[in-house]
């Protein structure tokens, strides 16, 4: 049994005292190595003793600043006090009943957030489930029982997960769906916007997704569309102007359901609850995980009123969903969001962060593009003078950063972007130091 560590006086800088990964790590990686699946993967392989606010501090005793989040999941911090002591009085009182069982409040509480969070004023209902992908899964069978149609329409650079359905909606085979098999059916997918490269409006932009929809599958069997309103795998792209406006109005007026994966993007990242309020979108379906619950497992779809009730009761559900503990920690991130005003935290952290990556594009022509939103921002790497992906530059900066303290992810169908996942809460000074480490890293290059 480990010891919990006083977060009070849990370190808050880098700090690395061994080689990285450090001898115990190293150690722990050669034991992993015969007991975990290959397949899973291992981007930075310190093993992890304890984490508070930005702060990861691994098992040699080296510190990093975490600009991971455990991809996007700890955007008010690592162990929160709030969200502790709600984890730690629910897990006291009970851990699980099963909601469609014998139900419990928190998770009609955060269903009501939910609801009361996300674009629009119309009449919402909610589901809560596992994770990400599963909320994906729902939010398909969901919009199709709704429709009565079956067809799914995605786009270029989409992730939605690695279930069976969720692999086919994915841009890229490899590496999530290589030699698994069949993948689930009735997915189209379409050209997205990328303004670094395609340079199109918005207006043209969703002209040419609509064009290949229309082409490929037709309104008339197209149940649904999902759109990540800041595309997170796939390298941060934050769309032309009224690109997703555009296309939320061709399904409004196709009875299509616009479908927002804001498991990424969503729960405060982007400066707002939802992303897709940034973009002035109102979803008719919302998927959300990852931040929600404060690293415990939770993901739900929220959405309009009449299509959340169009299932039958018993249609929707699973064991484990909404969990008490993992809603518990919910409620204590919402909570939080309005106490501490994290959603200015996060456009601080566009502002103070957003700029200083511009400043470094001004003085390493190997930027081509900053982009991004609040505490979602990203750099694409290129060949300098070109926009060609530069993913060797990537692994070195990434690489680099990891050894003097500094946890950072790639991102891009082509590996050529750095993404920045902070807490909100990253202190500016500590937003400073990755910077200053990130100029030393091109600056090696
Ligand atoms: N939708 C938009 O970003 C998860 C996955 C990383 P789960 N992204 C990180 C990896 O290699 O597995 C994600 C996402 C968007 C859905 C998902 C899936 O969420 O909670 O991982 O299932």
């Amino acid at each position: 049994m480990t010891t919990p560590v006083e977060t009070s006086t849990h370190p808050q800088e880098r700090k690395i005292v061994t080689a990285i990964p450090g001898p115990k790590s190293q150690a722990m990686h050669e034991r992993r190595k015969n007991a975990v699946s290959n397949g899973v993967g291992a981007a930075l392989p310190v093993y992890i003793a304890s984490a508070h606010g930005s702060v990861v501090v691994d098992i040699d005793g080296n510190q990093f600043i975490d600009m991971a989040s455990g991809i996007g999941v700890t955007t008010i911090g690592h162990t929160d006090p709030a969200v502790v002591s709600a984890v730690q009085n629910q897990v006291a009182n009970f851990t699980h009943t099963c909601f469609t069982v014998t139900p419990y409040e928190d998770y009609v509480r955060v269903a009501e957030l939910l609801a009361q969070h996300s674009p629009g004023t119309h009449a919402k209902k909610a589901v809560l489930v596992n994770s990400g992908a599963e909320a994906v899964e729902n939010a398909i069978k969901i919009a199709r029982k709704y429709t009565g149609k079956n067809a799914v329409g995605v786009l270029d650079h989409a992730y939605h997960g690695r279930t069976n359905m969720t692999m086919a909606m994915n841009f890229k085979n490899s590496p999530y769906a290589t030699g698994y098999g069949s993948l689930g059916t009735a997915v189209f997918r379409a050209p997205s916007s990328y303004p670094f490269h395609d340079g199109l409006s918005g207006e043209e932009a969703a002209k040419s997704t609509i064009w290949y929809l229309e082409k490929q599958v037709g309104a008339q069997d197209l149940a649904c569309i999902f759109v990540e309103p800041i595309q997170g795998e796939g390298g941060f792209m934050v769309p032309a102007d009224g690109y997703l406006n555009a296309i939320q109005a061709w399904c409004t007026e196709n009875n299509v359901v616009f479908v927002a994966d804001e498991v990424q993007a969503g729960m405060a990242r982007s400066g707002a609850y939802f992303s897709s309020e940034t973009f002035g979108l109102v979803p008719d379906l919302i998927t959300t995980a990852k931040g929600i619950a404060g690293g415990m497992p939770l993901a739900g779809v929220v959405g309009r009123a009449e299509i959340m009730d169009a299932s039958h009761p018993g249609g929707l559900g699973g064991t484990f969903g909404g969990n008490p503990v993992a809603c518990a920690a919910a409620v204590a991130v919402f909570d939080q969001i309005e106490k501490e005003g994290l959603l200015a935290e996060a456009r601080r952290v566009e502002k103070v962060f957003g700029g200083g990556l511009r400043d470094l594009q001004a003085k390493h022509p190997i930027i081509g593009e900053v982009r991004g939103k609040g505490a979602m921002l990203a750099i694409e790497i290129v060949q300098p003078g070109t926009k060609d992906p530069n993913p060797q530059a990537v692994t070195s900066i990434v690489q680099y950063c990891f050894e003097r303290g500094v946890l950072l992810l790639n991102a891009g169908t082509n590996y050529n972007v750095i993404r920045f996942l902070p807490s909100v809460k990253t202190s500016d000074v500590q937003l400073a130091d990755v910077l200053s480490v990130l100029d030393e890293a091109i600056s090696a290059l």
